[in-house]
């Protein structure tokens, strides 16, 4: 008999990479999905081989998630499902908390009650480390979140932590830094660079308006983070680990390497929000700063010591910033 597998957030750049392993792998796989009424919600899905049950439920609806979990009693959970965008958690703090962490509660308490056996992964984030001020971070660093985001995941970290220490069940918090991938949103900044970039390329669009530019970032691949879930889920024990590169770059840095690959020389000037790049090509600004995108409360500099998932899991990131920028440029240049 297969296993059964259920990831909450199917439909996202990781639950459909998730999807396409636990298949490979021989499971029978399950994904909710909130109904839209916005074409593309499907994209990420429509290319993978095998079967895939899809159902209809929402985080903060606990009669939906119930009926799933009752119908197809899962052997794993995975619970990729989140409003995932840092900065729309400063407009929607409450419905990020409601998603985030009271959903994630939900789906615990139906687990406990009609299946404790039921393994549990929880896409916990770099994020819930916020400004601590600690360089890298790893898995006994203070946490200091700084959004709603950060605080609304935080919460469901020791949700996780509590019906694991609790009642004893199998529920793991897998610590992600930002994992990126030609399936990543574009209103994430590695995508919106390089989709906006490969644009100019072909004279779709002339600028790129970017927020903070000095943000570092600890950048991976999302399919290499992936196998990480699964590893977390099939150790011995449960328990917390950190998935990250162990290498930070500004959004200014990310630029460059953008523009590189593509042939194109920047030069930049000036500071703050009056900093821009210059095309040396024809003289004229490529990127400038927004004020209006700066987040009111941002992280300066995120970096993981993924140490633990090595030592333990023997999880590597098999990908650097460099290899990830091609994947990405060359899969942006074919829709173009
Ligand atoms: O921003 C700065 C922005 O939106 C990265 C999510 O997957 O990773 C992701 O969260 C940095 C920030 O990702 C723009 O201020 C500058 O400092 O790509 P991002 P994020 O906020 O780090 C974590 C681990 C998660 O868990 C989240 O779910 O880039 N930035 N200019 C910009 N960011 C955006 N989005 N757009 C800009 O124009």
């Amino acid at each position: 008999m297969s296993k059964v597998a259920f990831i909450t957030g199917i439909n996202g750049q990781d639950g459909s990479y998730l999807a396409e392993i636990l298949l490979k792998k021989g499971y029978s796989v399950h994904g909710m999905i909130r109904r839209s009424s916005s074409d593309g919600t499907l994209d990420r899905l429509k290319d993978i081989e095998g079967d895939i049950q899809l159902y209809f439920g929402d985080m903060s609806d606990s009669v939906s998630l119930s009926n799933i979990v009752l119908k197809i009693s899962p052997d794993e959970i995975y619970n990729l499902a989140a409003q995932s965008d840092v900065g729309v958690s400063f407009i929607s703090p409450s419905y990020t908390e409601r998603i985030n962490s009271l959903g994630t509660l939900n789906l615990l308490e139906i687990i406990k009650k009609h299946k404790p056996i039921c393994k549990f992964y929880q896409a916990s984030t770099s994020e819930m480390f916020g400004s601590s001020g600690v360089k890298i971070v790893n898995e006994e660093s203070v946490f200091c979140p700084v959004s709603p985001y950060g605080i609304s995941k935080l919460s469901a970290y020791w949700f996780v932590k509590y019906f694991r220490n609790a009642y004893g069940m199998f529920t793991t918090n897998g610590i992600l830094f930002n994992h990126e991938s030609p399936r990543r949103g574009s209103n994430f900044v590695t995508k919106k660079i390089i989709k906006q970039a490969c644009e100019i390329i072909v004279k779709k669009r002339e600028k790129i308006k970017l927020g903070n530019l000095n943000a570092k970032r600890d950048w991976g691949y999302a399919e290499d983070y992936v196998n990480a879930m699964w590893m977390m889920m099939h150790h011995s024990i449960p328990d917390d680990f950190i998935i990250s590169t162990g290498k930070s770059y500004t959004i200014e840095c990310f630029c460059n390497m953008v523009f590189n690959k593509l042939g194109i020389k920047i030069e930049w000037e000036g500071e703050g929000i009056n900093r821009k790049a210059i095309n040396t090509l024809n003289n004229k600004i490529i990127i400038e700063v927004d004020e209006n995108i700066y987040r009111p409360l941002d992280i300066c500099h995120l970096e993981g010591d993924y140490s633990k998932a090595k030592k333990i899991l023997g999880w590597e990131p098999k990908t650097d910033l460099d290899q990830l920028i091609d994947i990405m440029v060359d899969a942006e240049m074919i829709r173009m």
